[in-house]
């Protein structure tokens, strides 16, 4: 016995797969389109950092985030699972609560398990605040990012088009000025405040609304909602991107000897689309693609800062964004006329808010110098998949309720040879719509509850068309979804519908 056990040891050690912690870079885009960079096929502007991070590394084709609007996708990209399996968690309005439940076990959870450090930097948008209570702007704003298991966050509490104009740092609003407190609402207060209601008002714009958007005035841009005081707290769009950098750049500084998990939101190219000035005018197309330009230059310098560290081949970096692209979500930016040839959703139909393909299927880039083989992978990946791929790589094992939806797709994201990705992924749009899309192979199904899809143009105002409540396609011939081949296929549509209904009634993937 004395001689097996050392030999028993010895087997068991070099059977165990050893965790690997590198550092983690997740940098998600705003409104992304699958054709909106140069290395995803535009020829109408160039984006050469992250042309880089995929000439480096592996870009997805069938990369995904799993909701065509914001909250739902990043609910889901921390929880592993998939958003409308909750409740109130569609796109989240200025006062909303925070929508992830403390208890949930979320990606920060299970990375600071496998002893990370986790900050989000960049743009909120999950609510602040207790359920049924919301946000004490003036006070501390929990629940929020780091009761959910980051340890530092610097972040515009919504998104840009919502008020208000002020970072949150930790639990508090940054240079808040107790004589000046800052109040926000969805109906307009009592004390008489600027709106783009206002026709003169609204002459004076910065940039002028087309639809919503039409409440407080800040930095000559209305907004959705309402709010007062404040004033010492608020920022300038412009100065968005060049913030995050900043914060991102300090926080590596302080967190380069551990390993750390940092969330990248970036704003761009969300609405009000407003570049720093030395970005404005950068493209022909106007400022939706200039904002892409900032967002190509703020992966620029976190590239730079992870080579400055030294750390570059111990940092995996992956790119992606929340939803497909849209051209006016409000204002009058001129995105459309300035269009050109550009095709922001690529080879696709639709974008934000519809389950086409062009809504979810978007730009995915993993990069590990020294260990991703540079290539294309055709894999099917998704932003949930980031929750259980990376903590079980850091050596963490997920709980049977942890993560639902969320599948192990490291090898993939790796671009390991023969490596798999998921085999189907359930698309949404933003939840109370109640529409789906169900991709498994080359066969896709639509499911609209309501008979009605979003545009499948991109380029169109965004209105409903009556449709079927289901449909079938297969993207392989029909990328763009135009032909319902149901009727040809009724063995191969009975099983999607009834897969889909099976996976929405498990209330898991996994
Ligand atoms: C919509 C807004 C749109 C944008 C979106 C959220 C109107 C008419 N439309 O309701 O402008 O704010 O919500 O976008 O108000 S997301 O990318 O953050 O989900
Ligand atoms: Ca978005």
């Amino acid at each position: 016995m004395k001689r097996i056990l050392p030999l028993f040891l010895c087997l068991a050690t070099s059977f165990a797969v050893a965790a690997e912690k590198p550092n983690i870079i997740v940098i998600m885009a705003d409104d992304m389109g699958y054709g909106d960079l140069s290395c995803y096929g535009t020829t109408s502007f160039e984006t050469p950092h992250i042309d880089q991070l995929a000439a480096e590394g592996q870009r997805f084709t069938s990369g995904y985030c799993s909701a065509s609007t914001c909250t739902p996708t990043r609910w889901s990209f921390l929880t592993g699972t998939y958003a409308f399996r909750e409740k109130g968690t569609g796109i989240a309005p200025p006062n909303g609560h925070m929508t992830i439940n403390p208890d949930t076990t979320t990606l920060p959870d299970l990375m600071g398990k496998a002893g990370y450090k986790a900050a989000v930097i960049g743009k909120w948008h999950l609510g602040l605040g207790a359920k049924g209570v919301g946000p004490d702007w003036n006070g501390e704003l929990k629940p929020g990012p780091l009761e959910i298991g980051f340890d530092h966050c610097f972040l515009l509490p919504t998104t840009n088009d919502r008020v208000p104009q002020v970072y949150l740092k930790d639990h508090r609003i940054l240079n808040l000025d107790p004589k000046d407190p800052l109040w926000v609402g969805m109906k307009k207060s009592s004390e008489d405040h600027p709106t783009g209601q206002d026709p003169e008002e609204r002459a004076k714009l910065k940039m002028d609304w087309s639809h919503g958007h039409n409440s407080t005035i800040h930095n000559g841009i209305s907004r959705i909602g309402f709010y007062t005081g404040g004033h010492a707290a608020r920022f300038r769009d412009e100065d968005l991107a060049d913030k995050w950098v900043e914060q991102s750049k300090a926080w590596l500084d302080a967190n380069k000897d551990d390993p750390f998990f940092l969330f990248f939101a970036s704003h761009d190219l969300h609405v009000p689309r407003i570049p720093h000035e030395r970005f404005q005018g950068a493209t022909k197309l106007g400022y939706r693609a200039d904002a892409i330009v900032q967002l190509d230059w703020c992966v620029g310098e976190l590239m730079k800062k992870v080579d400055e560290l030294g750390i570059a081949d111990n940092t995996l970096f992956v790119f992606c964004s929340d939803n497909g692209p849209v051209m006016d979500d409000g204002y009058k930016d001129f995105a459309l006329e300035k269009l050109g040839t550009h095709d922001a959703n690529g080879p696709y139909s639709g974008g934000k808010y519809s389950v086409y393909e062009g809504g979810t299927r978007t730009p995915f880039i993993t990069r590990w110098k020294g260990r991703i083989k540079p290539g294309v992978s055709e894999e099917l990946v998704c932003t949930i998949d980031l929750a259980a791929s990376l903590s079980s790589f850091a050596g963490v094992k997920l709980g049977e309720e942890d993560c639902r939806d969320s599948f192990d797709v490291m090898g993939a994201l790796l671009g390991e040879d023969g490596a798999k990705g998921r085999d189907h992924l359930v698309q949404q749009d933003n939840g109370g719509r109640g529409n789906w899309g169900f991709r498994e192979g080359n066969w896709k199904l639509h499911r609209n509850d309501k008979g009605q899809a979003r545009n499948a143009v991109v380029a169109q105002t965004l209105t409903n068309t009556k449709v079927n409540k289901f449909r079938l396609f297969n993207i392989e011939n029909d990328p763009t979804e135009q032909k319902d081949v149901a009727a040809e296929n009724p063995e191969k549509f009975e099983e999607m519908k009834t897969k889909l209904q099976a996976l929405i009634k498990a209330g898991r993937s996994r």
